[in-house]
């Protein structure tokens, strides 16, 4: 398992604003490489498998609705420490106690559309990773 690897998704609400640029920009300036890049959509019943870990949690139903609400940008990142470094990039998951310049707290406007998804482990960086790419979709 790759121990320098995350994965990210731009979500609905920063797609939507027109945030795609400014965010990829961000992340490659930080020092990550692009393994892995996709524009999709997740339909409820894949945002609800991606988010089944958080089922039980009373924002499940809304967090799902929200993800599948329109298109998303989904990545596989690379760079020494990725999962530690990316989560430090993009900031606390409610925006308004993200650290200045972190990726949620420019583009972010609540705690349920928070712009940007980072893995919390290499385990579900993995994970993550294999839920949106095949192999031959990885460089
Ligand atoms: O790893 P994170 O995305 O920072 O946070 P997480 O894995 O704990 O939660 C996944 C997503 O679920 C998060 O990005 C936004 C949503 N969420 C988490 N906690 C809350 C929440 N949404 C609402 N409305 N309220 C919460 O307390």
């Amino acid at each position: 398992m790759s121990t320098n690897r995350t994965f990210t998704m731009i979500k609905p609400d920063a797609v939507a604003n027109g945030h795609i640029g400014s965010i990829v920009n961000d992340i490659t300036k930080a020092g990550f490489k692009i393994i892995a890049l996709k524009y999709t959509k997740l339909s409820a019943e894949k945002a609800g498998e991606f988010y089944a870990v958080h089922k039980e949690r009373p924002f499940y139903n809304d967090l799902v609705s929200f993800m599948s609400s329109g298109p998303i940008v989904a990545a596989i990142l690379e760079k020494d420490n990725a999962i530690e470094e990316f989560r430090n990039l993009i900031g606390a998951t409610n925006p308004a106690e993200a650290a200045e310049g972190t990726i949620r707290q420019k583009y972010a406007k609540s705690i349920d559309a928070n712009a940007v998804h980072g893995s919390d482990s290499d385990e579900n960086a993995q994970i993550e990773g294999d839920f949106f790419f095949s192999a031959d979709e990885r460089f």
